[in-house]
């Protein structure tokens, strides 16, 4: 082959460009769901518009899209949606320090997202995106929470809840860290509040065993995240009479209950621990004790739930009760301890020192019998035990709280219930839906100690009549947890409507059972717990409700490692941050995501630091030169567009062009293992040796024995196959060599190459077939045949059927890769 003519090169710019104005034109990659092809639903947790998109989406959206072009070219309708989770306080604050509304920092923000979305190459299919904060999607956060509310699963509640005083709001208990807001870093403490809680409890043990069918395809660390979380402990409950303080009356009628994993250690318990903020401490306390019970109280709920079941806790209270142990009829005392949560099991702990250490500690704290820690002789024994003399039964406790929606904060979907001084909590009926947030900016959204809402500012919106009896009522100033938003937009998208999504349901159950469950969900594993959690429990229920089929949402689950700078995460406070906008224009987007995904296992961690985006900018180049030299060879037919792959001219064993077919196929046939195996970054190592080959083959023209078209067919072929896998790494590079070839676009339509399972065979032998001892024909297998297949094709061979013709095979003697014996006698 000659050498290229020289090119006039567009820019890398020019060409991304270019292939973004051919994508959005055709519509590329919007789901058909026209039932021509089978579907598959790719979803990766979408971005909250903080600013413009960083390094981290960089990397996800890298490998998500690595899977949703994969399964382009396999054949399948792939749905790979994207929007925003854009409800949220750093908007809020945001707005606050520039005196304006929170949709202008979000929108801002989002606009800057998408197009460096579009502009980083990711097949999304734009038509069905949504935005949280939109009232035409709020509209059905709301209409989700009263369907909670009319089945009992949303519920108001007065409850301690950590508070962080700089942020005035409610934090969930794993965004306290070393008892800090983990935003801000102030101490949180606790407050006595009325909020809304959501019922996941009631579906604790199904969030649990539903989690049977995602063994192997969610990572085993979430599952067990998720495992933990949930916390089901088997035990027993027991029942203890209370005879009184000191010597006088009893001091509560009812029997005092505790709740315990290990029942078999009844016999040597010594005292009865209760949480002090429990009802049960109060009933139980002695009147002079009053004074320390409530002291204790406060200290406990000032330490919060993590400081005092720790080391640092084993504060206690004698209650001045005792109670009677069911099965040695001894006095047990009973103290106020604050080790005992009031919200796990009863609130109420079996004391038993020589078996528990925490029981141990305090014993020992407070001067309490040790005891001899006799036992029965199982957990099972003891159970039944109980529950034949009806001191107790067997019962099971959860580790897993309802979830606490509610939020003192202006940014989100306002509860959409109305209070009423005749009614009561009255909803908000359907068709009045979305109940929209009022215009609040700046001052008018600094947070009080309640609700923006519950201010003055927001006196017109929150004063409406009630629904019910039409008399003043008030709107709900609370707003819903922004996770209320993300559980349930993977449905939303599963429904196009005439322009965008649909707006007179939050999905069509229709759409989500061709498309749920997602096939695969692609995201963080800071999501492992409660992001999934919430997702999973709101399909279980939208699932009870007849809306969806399925029970679980996301089939799999991978979760990308992190972005780090030199060892850390990026960070702006750490200075170590790289700015993705920065490295595009610098490198060029294909460059970036190959970096990104060769840089090693998705589930890896990936080291800016040690990447090389100006080694992929130079494979990008390779790529497009081999490309015009192939061009360039005179192979390129005209008329429609070419497709050599598969008809290529017979190149025979031995020559060049028939190494590098048998390259080409062989890496074919591997990406398809490597792909569905999530090993991207091998397959990217697989592309370089494939173009290194084409181009020394390339180079060093067909050899002396070989024909020339068998030869420049070859290179072409390699040269085709590289734009094609590589379109899932680098779609610019990848559309543009493909064009070069000759190609009609789009590269993402070319389909799977075709593999000629002929070229993958390593080395073959020809094996001696017998019968009876006596040769009876050949067959060309592989070098590492096995015996079955072996023996198959052997006795598959006509002259073999021949020779044992009226006779009894009696045994197959198969000496894999070069002998079979077929062994007969007569019948
Ligand atoms: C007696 C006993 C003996 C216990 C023993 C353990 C070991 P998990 O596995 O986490 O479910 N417990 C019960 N309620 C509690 C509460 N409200 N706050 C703190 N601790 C509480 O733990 C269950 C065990 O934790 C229960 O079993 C109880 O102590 C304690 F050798 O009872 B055990
Ligand atoms: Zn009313």
């Amino acid at each position: 082959m000659d050498a290229p003519p020289p090119t006039t090169r567009p820019s890398t710019a020019e060409v991304e460009d270019r292939w973004q104005r051919y994508w959005s034109e055709h519509d590329t990659f919007r789901a058909r769901d026209d039932g021509t092809r089978p579907r598959r639903y790719l979803l990766t947790m979408f971005p909250y518009p903080s600013g413009d998109l960083h390094m981290g989406h960089a990397e996800v959206f890298a490998l998500e899209d690595v899977v949703a072009r994969y399964w382009r070219l396999r054949g399948y309708d792939v749905l790979n949606p994207i929007g925003w989770d854009s409800f949220g306080l750093p908007a809020e604050n945001a707005a606050i320090r520039r005196g304006e509304n929170p949709a202008v920092f979000t929108e801002t923000n989002i606009a800057t997202q998408a197009a460096t979305a579009r502009r980083y190459g990711v097949s999304f299919d734009w038509s069905r995106r949504l935005e949280t904060h939109r009232p035409e999607y709020y509209r059905w956060t709301q209409w989700l929470f009263l369907r909670l509310l009319e089945h009992d699963l949303a519920y108001r509640a007065t409850a301690p809840v950590n508070w962080c005083p700089q942020d005035r709001t409610v934090l969930a208990n794993e965004q306290v860290v070393g008892g800090r807001c983990e935003r801000c870093g102030t101490p949180v403490v606790q407050r006595e509040l009325t909020q809304w809680f959501v019922r996941v409890t009631a579906y604790a043990d199904r969030l649990l065993d539903d989690m049977a069918a995602l063994e192997g395809a969610w990572p085993e660390r979430v599952l067990a995240m998720q495992r933990h979380w949930i916390g089901r402990s088997e035990g027993a409950r027991v029942r203890f009479d209370v005879a009184g303080y000191e010597d006088a009356a009893p001091a509560a009628s009812t029997p005092v209950t505790v709740f315990t994993t290990r029942p078999d250690t009844l016999p040597g318990a010594t005292f009865l621990a209760v949480a002090p903020e429990s009802p049960v401490a109060a009933a139980l306390c002695a009147p002079d004790r009053a004074d320390a019970l409530v002291a204790l109280c406060r200290d406990a709920r000032d330490a919060g739930e993590i400081a005092r079941s720790g080391p640092g806790g084993g504060r206690g209270v004698f209650l001045g009760a005792w109670a009677v142990h069911p099965v040695t009829g001894a006095r047990l005392p009973v103290w106020a301890a604050d080790y005992v949560l009031p919200g796990y099991g009863t609130g109420v702990v079996l004391g038993v020192p020589a078996h528990d250490e925490r029981d141990a500690a305090f014993a020992r704290a407070h001067g309490l019998s040790v005891g001899d820690g006799a036992t029965w002789p199982s957990v099972e024994d003891a159970t039944g035990r109980l529950e034949a003399t009806g001191h107790g039964e067997r019962a099971t406790s959860y580790r897993l709280r309802d979830w606490l929606v509610s939020r003192q904060r202006y940014w989100g979907a306002p509860v959409p219930v109305v209070h009423c001084a005749t009614c009561g909590v009255v909803p908000v009926p359907d068709d009045e839906l979305p109940v929209r947030l009022p215009d609040l900016a700046g001052d008018d959204l600094l947070p009080r100690g309640r609700s923006p809402l519950a201010s003055p500012a927001a006196d017109a919106w929150r004063r409406v009549p009630c629904p019910r009896c039409g008399a003043n009522a008030e709107r709900d100033p609370d707003t819903l947890d922004t996770f209320v938003d993300s559980s349930w937009y993977f449905l939303r998208y599963c429904s196009p409507g005439s322009s965008g999504l649909p707006d007179d349901v939050p999905f069509r159950p229709d759409d989500a059972r061709r498309w749920m469950p997602a096939a695969q969900y692609v995201g963080g594993v800071e999501h492992a717990i409660l992001h999934l959690l919430y997702s999973r429990f709101v399909t279980k229920v939208l699932h009870d409700l007849g809306w969806v089929d399925v029970v679980e949402p996301f089939a799999t689950l991978l979760n990308q490692g992190q972005v780090l700078y030199g060892g850390r995460a990026m960070s702006k406070s750490l200075g170590n941050g790289v700015e993705l906008g920065g490295q595009l224009d610098r490198w060029g987007v294909d460059a970036v995501r190959l970096a990104m995904v060769f840089a090693g296992p998705p589930e890896d961690d990936v080291d800016w630091a040690d990447v090389d985006p100006a080694a992929m900018r130079r494979f990008c180049d390779r790529v497009l030169r081999l490309a015009d030299a192939v061009a360039a060879s005179g192979t390129s037919p005209t008329g429609p567009a070419p497709d050599s792959r598969g008809i290529t001219p017979d190149a025979r064993p031995g020559t060049r062009a028939h190494a590098l077919r048998r390259a080409t196929h062989r890496t074919v046939h591997d990406a398809e293992d490597l792909l569905e195996r999530s090993r991207f970054n091998v397959v990217v190592a697989r592309l370089m040796e494939l173009v290194n080959a084409a181009r020394r083959a390339e180079a060093d023209g067909h050899g002396r024995d070989e024909n020339a078209a068998a030869h420049t067919a070859a290179v072409r072929e390699a040269a085709e196959t590289v734009a094609v896998l590589l379109g899932m790494f680098a779609p610019y590079t990848a559309e543009e060599a493909w064009e070069r070839l000759g190609h009609a676009p789009s590269v993402a339509d070319a389909g799977w190459p075709r593999v000629d399972p002929t070229l993958l065979v390593d080395d073959t032998v020809e094996a001696v077939v017998q019968v009876d001892g006596r040769v009876r024909g050949r067959v060309v297998v592989p070098a590492d045949v096995d015996d079955a297949t072996l023996r198959d094709r052997a006795l598959a061979l006509p002259g073999v059927s021949r020779a044992a013709r009226g006779r009894e095979v009696v045994r197959v003697v198969v000496r894999a890769p070069r002998l079979v014996n077929v062994v007969t006698r007569a019948t």
